[in-house]
């Protein structure tokens, strides 16, 4: 008995994970009855006969369009849904029908704009916690962690995966370890939005990192994914919606309602996009290519933040601007206040949001010394 018992944790080690994952959230979640028109064609592909005819449906609907799903997930479901906006409503809208315990979702301040009424919109309501801390322009870990400490027990907290929005700053790993053993504390479900993978540190792995050492803690998560950004698809709306559950057999019951939720939304997805991806995905040599464009945009990213800090530095700024360059991924949160940004605006057509944020990967090595130049200007 025991010499099985370690052998299966030795075949298996993230089964163990799973099973020592706090009791799951979705045993109560039944098996959701076939669409009538779709559940044909479900029944039309269980069918052995070489024969078949599918009568059913008035439209092919070609498997595909899947995206892809993180390799260390065992036990998930995964759905595509519209980009990471769609994907994140329709795990708002599996939270509000199927979490019973809390209503409550639990939003780093600040967190990107549209998170408020998506989870809004679909029936839960919005609590935050300490994140960011504007006079050091960098995570307020300590903060963060207290307030965490408080959330009520089986409430829902959402984390940015990577390259947080709109700040640009992540939690360091061992930041990440506290945060993971604070949340298992609490019994939070955690809700990853990961709209930015790669474009944290060029490489999708170390992006995803502390996706998946939660899970490796058994942890219970969710997970909306974007393909917008790293792939470039912005306008194909591709992105995945993802459960993690404890065994098979739960994750049928859990895709089973998903798809009865994305039935009277939109019914199915968009192909084209998921088909590009799946093919990037599935095909080594495009897979490659990706990973060091990825990569590629990354670094852009990265030496724009170096160059407008040396930039700053030559027109003699004498402000510490090394938030700049700790901060990481799409979004640098400057520090610039409302009415300097009015003046960037203003006087030198430099747009960004008011809050001062600016989106790195609109800066070039052409223009990043008239915007050190206007930075320089209204903040000296
Ligand atoms: N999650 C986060 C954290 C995001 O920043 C974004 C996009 C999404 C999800 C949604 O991604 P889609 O795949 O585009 O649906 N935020 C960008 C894009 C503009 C916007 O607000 O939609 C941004 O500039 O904040």
């Amino acid at each position: 008995m025991a010499l099985l018992h370690t052998r299966r944790l030795l075949a298996a080690p993230r089964l163990a994970a799973a099973a020592a994952r706090a009791s799951s959230w979705w045993s109560h979640v039944e098996m959701g009855p076939p669409d009538p028109i779709l559940g044909v064609t479900e029944a039309f592909k269980r069918d052995t006969n070489s024969k078949k005819m599918n009568l059913g449906v008035g439209a092919y609907r070609d498997d595909n369009g899947k995206p892809y799903v993180l390799n260390c997930v065992r036990k998930y479901v995964t759905v595509q849904g519209i980009s990471g906006t769609g994907s994140l409503r329709i795990g708002a809208n599996f939270l509000q029908r199927f979490f019973k315990s809390s209503r409550d979702v639990y939003l780093p301040k600040p967190s990107w704009g549209n998170h408020t009424p998506i989870f809004r919109d679909a029936g839960m309501q919005l609590q935050a916690y300490r994140y960011y801390d504007p006079k050091t322009c960098s995570l307020d870990f300590s903060g963060a962690m207290d307030d965490i400490s408080k959330i009520p027990e089986k409430s829902i907290i959402l984390l940015h995966a990577c390259a947080h929005n709109p700040t640009g700053v992540d939690p360091r790993q061992e930041q990440w370890k506290e945060l993971a053993a604070m949340v298992k504390k609490r019994n939070l479900l955690v809700y990853f939005d990961m709209a930015y993978q790669g474009f944290a540190s060029g490489d999708i792995n170390r992006d995803a990192w502390a996706v998946r050492y939660f899970i490796e803690q058994g942890i219970n998560v969710v997970l909306s994914q974007s393909y917008a950004k790293n792939m470039g698809l912005y306008g194909e709306r591709a992105g995945a919606f993802t459960v993690i559950c404890s065994d098979a057999e739960e994750a049928k019951r859990v895709e089973s309602q998903l798809k009865i939720l994305i039935r009277p939304m939109y019914s199915n997805p968009p192909l084209n996009g998921a088909r590009i991806a799946s093919i990037i995905l599935n095909t080594p040599d495009l897979r490659k290519e990706w990973l060091v464009e990825v990569k590629g945009m990354a670094d852009r990213i990265i030496s724009m933040r170096t160059q407008l800090v040396s930039n700053l530095k030559k027109e003699g700024s004498s402000h510490n601007w090394q938030h700049i360059t700790d901060q990481i991924g799409m979004f640098c949160f400057t520090g610039l206040k409302p009415e300097q940004v009015e003046r960037l605006i203003k006087e030198f057509s430099i747009y960004m949001t008011k809050d001062g944020r600016i989106s790195v990967a609109g800066v070039t090595s052409g223009n990043v010394g008239y915007l050190a130049h206007a930075i320089h200007q209204v903040t000296k």
